[in-house]
């Protein structure tokens, strides 16, 4: 027998206007049994705002959890840079959120792929944003290819299904994408919790200091929880048993008072040394190796406190490249300058022109900026000048010369595939990390893999050039992955590995940066 709702429960609720809400259980008849009449307007109300209450999914990155804390610096690194939140002893403000990429919304957090690691910094200098992955590279090195890149990588235009013949035919004809592919198939491709992977800006940024010095930077961030990665099979059965397996670990860790961190470091680069370096330090397909550039300690990111509204504060953060600071610029990353125009852009479109006014993405500094208006304008100037320069009193800036973080560039205008430098190729990072990085528990795990995404549907012509694909990376492990699909093997399960690589590769990942090497 259903009971009553509790006497304070209806002790009232109101409408959206504020006037004591009528009902929330019965609309409003003609008679116990006639129909709706048109003026139950709060009826009316709750319906229409039900149907507008979703906005449109981040297109990737759709399924994702976050959460805020500090980041404190720790070291002094005031020679690289003059913005203040990387100044020793600075303690700032900030919003963290990790995510998958290619799922919708609802996905399963434990599937194969990398992960966002989007942090939004609220400096007394205004926002930076860090818009990094788990992984220190990406499948491509021109924006153009970004839409092909990501339609390849979710649904088919015809039946709406995800395709692995579709993902390695774009992967096998992009062989820059190598290194990041071997990446996203060894243990670091699913991670065991958002809490054990690493982070990276995966770009290469620059630094200023107080003296104007350039450097050339990338960031890293150590996981203080250890780096450990699930198995295909566990993966598998967790996302059948819970979709959200890593947005409630996140969560209730930080409830239970173990607040997870990361130790930020930086490699850095003199100005000058870009031009001759044997690797392009620009293309994001490539790492640095430490023996070149080793890392510089910077400091601390603790996430310690949950959103109290999901939609509020995680469904509408906005992170974005192009939220910089002083002492902080791009880089001629093709990959990043892109990315400077299209998260903004974005913004705008899923949220609305004014969603740095809200309150998780408003910057925690005076605001002086001459945009205005537009849909759910919430701050306003009163009737300060909307004009610059004005004879009234409002400042404007009006600096001329080299202002903006930037390097020296000419030549012709080209539409330019890739220069190679001496030791720039598309596979010889992606085998240093199966050669020299991984062990061999490591290895069987990735060529089973492999194997067992290959045997998920990948046919032909693009098989046969998956297998050259990894022959380039890997002669050995290219060998054997073309032995096991040949063999049809049964790879045990899903993600192709038997309980012989489950229990290899469920054991924890020894702690190791796999760009160490050489
Ligand atoms: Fe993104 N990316 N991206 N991406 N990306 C988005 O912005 C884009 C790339 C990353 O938790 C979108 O708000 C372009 C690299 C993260 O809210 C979109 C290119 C890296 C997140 C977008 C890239 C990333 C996004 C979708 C090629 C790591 C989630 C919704 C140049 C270094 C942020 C949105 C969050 C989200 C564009 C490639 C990381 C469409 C054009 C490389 C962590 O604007």
């Amino acid at each position: 027998m259903a009971t009553a709702p509790s006497a304070e429960a209806a002790l009232g609720s109101t409408t959206d206007t504020g006037a004591p809400a009528p009902s929330d259980r019965n609309s409003l008849t003609v008679g116990a049994d006639g129909p709706i009449v048109l003026h139950d307007v709060h009826f009316l109300n709750q319906m229409a705002h039900f149907n507008r209450e979703r906005i449109p999914e981040r297109n990737v990155h759709a399924k994702g959890s976050g959460a805020f804390g500090t980041f404190e610096t720790t070291e002094d690194v005031s020679a690289y840079t003059k913005a203040g939140l990387f100044q020793p002893g600075a303690t700032t403000d900030m919003l963290a959120r990790f995510s998958t990429v290619a799922g919708e919304q609802g996905s399963p957090d434990t599937w194969r792929d990398p992960r966002g690691f989007a942090l939004k910094f609220y400096t007394d200098e205004g926002n930076y944003d860090l818009v990094g992955n788990n992984t220190p590279v990406f499948f491509i090195r021109d924006t153009m290819k970004f839409p092909h890149f990501i339609r390849s990588q979710k649904r088919r235009g015809g039946n709406g299904l995800r395709d692995n013949n579709m993902q390695w035919d774009f992967w096998s004809l992009n062989p820059e994408s190598a290194h990041q592919v071997t990446y996203l198939m060894g243990d670091r491709g699913i991670p065991a919790s958002y809490r054990h992977m690493n982070g990276y800006g995966s770009h290469t940024y620059m630094w200023v200091n107080a003296d104007g010095e350039r450097f050339w930077v990338k960031y890293h961030f150590h996981t203080a929880q250890g780096v450990k990665g699930l198995t295909d099979a566990d993966a598998t059965k967790i996302a059948g048993e819970d979709a959200d397996f890593h947005r409630r670990d996140l969560f209730e860790a930080i409830e239970r008072g173990d607040f997870p961190s990361w130790r930020l470091s930086v490699q850095v680069m003199p100005y000058e040394e870009a031009a001759g370096y044997r690797i392009n330090p620009f293309d994001l397909t490539k790492v640095w190796p430490h023996a070149d550039y080793p890392l510089i300690p910077v400091g601390t990111m603790t996430l310690n406190r949950n959103p109290e509204n999901f939609f509020a504060q995680i469904e509408q953060a906005a992170f974005e490249p192009s939220a910089l600071v002083p002492g902080i610029g791009f880089s001629p990353d093709k990959m990043l300058l892109g990315r400077a125009f299209a998260y903004a852009d974005t913004h705008r479109h899923r949220i609305g022109a004014n969603y740095l006014q809200l309150p998780v993405n408003r910057p925690r500094v005076e605001l002086n900026s001459y945009t205005q208006d537009g849909p759910m304008a919430y701050e306003h100037r009163g009737d300060d000048p909307v004009y610059a320069p004005n004879s009234f009193g409002r400042g404007y800036a009006d600096n001329v010369g080299v202002v903006d973080p930037g390097w020296e560039s000419d030549g012709p205008m080209v539409r330019a595939a890739y220069t190679p430098r001496p030791d720039d190729d598309d596979f010889s990072q992606a085998g240093a990390l199966v050669r020299d990085v991984w062990d061999d528990a490591q290895r069987q795990a990735f060529v089973r893999t492999v194997a067992g995404h290959l045997l998920g549907g990948v046919k032909g012509d693009v098989l046969q050039r998956a297998f050259a694909y990894w022959k380039a990376v890997d002669e050995k492990t290219g060998a054997e992955i073309e032995r096991l699909v040949r063999a049809d093997a049964d790879l045990g399960g899903p993600g192709g590995q038997d309980d012989a690589a489950k229990a290899d590769a469920a054991a924890p990942v020894v702690e190791h940066d796999t760009h160490a090497r050489d």
